[in-house]
């Protein structure tokens, strides 16, 4: 044992000596007597002054090796500008075999320079605006973490020193909700009190691992600037997007900000953008998820109507945010309700935030001249707690305090969160909805989301759409709505869910949520039935008629039939028949009929 430290040790020294004489011949790597100066300063790593017993490297000096290793893996040309980034052979190799695991290519992150450059991609007329940075608000920035990749992390901290005006920007929080990962203790806090300077970033330790939402309280419980910034652990910030949010906070205290958020690829971290002539705001599903949407016409007219700016990079108004990244005027997070104190994990937060917010009297804008880069990843790198559905459940506490008469619609997508045993009570938050006597959900979705869909409103007939004959039913087999795709038919499920609730509304369009029913022009008698999306097809006011039974499509007179058809088949329409078995249809719930 004692040889094979001794081994360790001196294997530490000899790459201590080649990582010193690499520093003086190039000069790039931080200069010891910085980081010994800075060590005085910190209390916590005086033992760096004294001299170093010889067998025992200390942690730090394990820590500095290690960081300077680090430093030395990056190479400044990697991805520099936002590009992606490419490797080759084993390092190919292991980056592949991580992004498995994690979701996010670990191994270009490590070569990246935490302080890699992007491409400015704000529209050209932000260019011209300018801040009288001495009369903004000052900001915290909010950081929560849960075993991110160490370098990922550290990007995220450095990109938002780089690029938030340092007068303005008070201080960063970064708070560790529970992280098992060991680079992310010693290592992290060694990092930050020896390289960054003017004790800027903080680290909040949370003991256990709370979730997202009490994580990001526990670090607004102790930010002191004027206006809190959160953002993931995982982004990178453009250039100026610190003053356009301070400013409109400035201006408005009740509004509450997001980014442009672009994507950077968690597989090659190219930073990529829509371009800056249009971007997309937050819309929602009744199944509860968060989704984006097009700025709508409406919205439009309203920028020309109150911005004296060029309508692009005016505020936009929008229904929901993501959640990750945003600004908020600091006493009015805590005034408007912080967030929702028994909501565990992950998900939910988001809607509910926005919700509250414009039912109580706030509003949510994106800044389009704020842009901030952040990797999406395929999938969460981390379990749930006690592996529960902590998205749906606070999602359920969300939509019974906030949606009134809807929360039916949601429940309807949803049935399995009805009346589950872990949404627990909820008077807090009712409470708080009277005393900041917040207008109905029926308000908000006339006023501010008037283009939301709402399945059960003005139908004709809404839910299963059950073949007569079989336990079949019509599925969108739950494809991806963004693209035309054919209708398909599945086992009826034993309650409604998302993918089996189709409506006919009272113009006698039948849709899903997202989609409309069109049969695509063409000869002959048996023909698909395509789905596409409601907003960008002229057709979509194709309209069809429930009788007898038959689902008749008017413009052909053909009937949806299902043809003996079997589970995860196409449906089609075929020339209708009044004998037919596999024409006949009842739809659930049907209104006015
Ligand atoms: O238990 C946890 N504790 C944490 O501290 C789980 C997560 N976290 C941290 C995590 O390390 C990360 O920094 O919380 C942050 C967000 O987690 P992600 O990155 O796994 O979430 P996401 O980007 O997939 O999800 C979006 O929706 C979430 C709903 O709860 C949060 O609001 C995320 O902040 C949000 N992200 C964004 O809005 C970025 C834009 C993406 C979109 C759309
Ligand atoms: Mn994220």
């Amino acid at each position: 044992k004692v040889l094979q430290v001794e081994d360790t040790i001196r294997e530490a020294q000899s790459q201590n000596a080649k990582l010193k004489s690499l520093q003086e011949q190039n000069d790039v790597l931080p200069k010891e007597e910085t980081y010994k100066h800075r060590a005085r300063i910190n209390p916590r790593h005086r033992a760096l002054e004294r001299p170093q017993n010889e067998l025992e490297p200390s942690t730090e000096s394990i820590y500095e090796l290690s960081i300077r290793m680090d430093l030395h893996k990056q190479d400044p040309a990697l991805g520099a500008l936002g590009t992606s980034a490419h490797l080759s052979g084993e390092a190919a190799r292991r980056g592949e075999e991580i992004y498995k695991k994690i979701s996010l290519n670990q191994e270009i992150s490590e070569r990246l320079s935490y302080n890699r450059t992007l491409v400015d991609s704000r529209h050209p007329a932000c260019l011209r605006q300018t801040f009288d940075i001495k009369t903004l608000p000052s900001t915290s920035v909010i950081v929560i973490f849960y075993n991110e990749p160490y370098s990922v992390l550290v990007r995220t901290v450095h990109s938002t020193l780089n690029t938030c005006n340092e007068k303005v920007l008070k201080e960063i929080i970064l708070v560790d909700d529970g992280s098992t990962n060991d680079e992310l203790h010693g290592k992290l806090d060694y990092y930050i009190s020896t390289r960054i300077p003017n004790g800027k970033v903080k680290v909040l330790r949370l003991k256990n691992r709370l979730g997202l939402i009490r994580a990001r309280l526990a670090g607004a419980r102790i930010a002191t600037g004027d206006v809190l910034i959160f953002l993931d652990a995982h982004c990178e910030a453009n250039i100026g997007w610190c003053e356009p949010l301070l400013q409109r906070i400035k201006e408005s205290r009740t509004s509450v900000l997001v980014p442009i958020i672009d994507v950077i690829d968690s597989k090659d971290f190219q930073y990529s953008t829509n371009g800056y002539k249009s971007f997309q705001v937050g819309g929602f599903e009744w199944s509860g998820h968060f989704d984006w949407i097009e700025v709508s016409d409406r919205e439009k007219k309203r920028q020309l109507r109150e911005c004296d700016q060029p309508r692009e990079i005016c505020p936009a108004y929008s229904p929901t945010m993501a959640g990750g990244l945003f600004a908020i005027d600091r006493r009015y997070f805590w005034d408007s309700g912080s967030y929702d104190e028994q909501m565990d994990g992950w998900g939910g937060e988001n809607l509910e935030m926005s919700f509250r917010i414009w039912q109580c009297g706030g509003t949510i804008e994106t800044i389009p001249c704020s842009r901030v880069g952040h990797v999406f990843r395929d999938f969460h790198p981390y379990e749930f707690p006690n592996d529960r559905d902590t998205h749906g459940i606070n999602t359920a506490r969300m939509a019974l305090v906030w949606m009134d008469n809807y929360v039916n619609i949601f429940f309807l997508h949803r049935p399995d969160l009805k009346n589950h045993p872990d949404i627990g009570d909820l008077t807090h938050r009712k409470l708080l909805r009277k005393k900041l006597r917040c207008k109905s959900f029926n308000w908000y979705l006339e006023n501010i989301y008037p283009e939301k869909f709402v399945p059960t409103k003005n139908a004709l007939a809404y839910g299963q759409i059950r073949a007569l004959s079989k336990e079949l039913c019509a599925d969108d087999l739950s494809q991806n709505n963004e693209k035309p795709y054919n209708l398909g038919i599945f086992w009826c499920a034993k309650k409604l869910t998302k993918s089996q609730f189709f409506t006919l509304t009272d113009t006698q369009v039948l849709r899903n949520e997202l989609s409309c029913a069109t049969v695509p022009h063409g000869r002959g008698d048996g023909r698909v039935v395509k789905m596409v999306s409601c907003m960008d097809n002229d057709d979509y006011n194709e309209q069809w008629s429930y009788e007898n039974e038959h689902l008749i499509h008017l413009n052909t007179g053909l009937c949806l039939d299902h043809m003996g058809l079997r589970s995860s088949d196409e449906l089609q329409v075929t020339r209708c028949d009044n004998d037919s078995e596999t024409q006949r249809w009842t739809i659930q719930h049907e209104k006015l009929l």
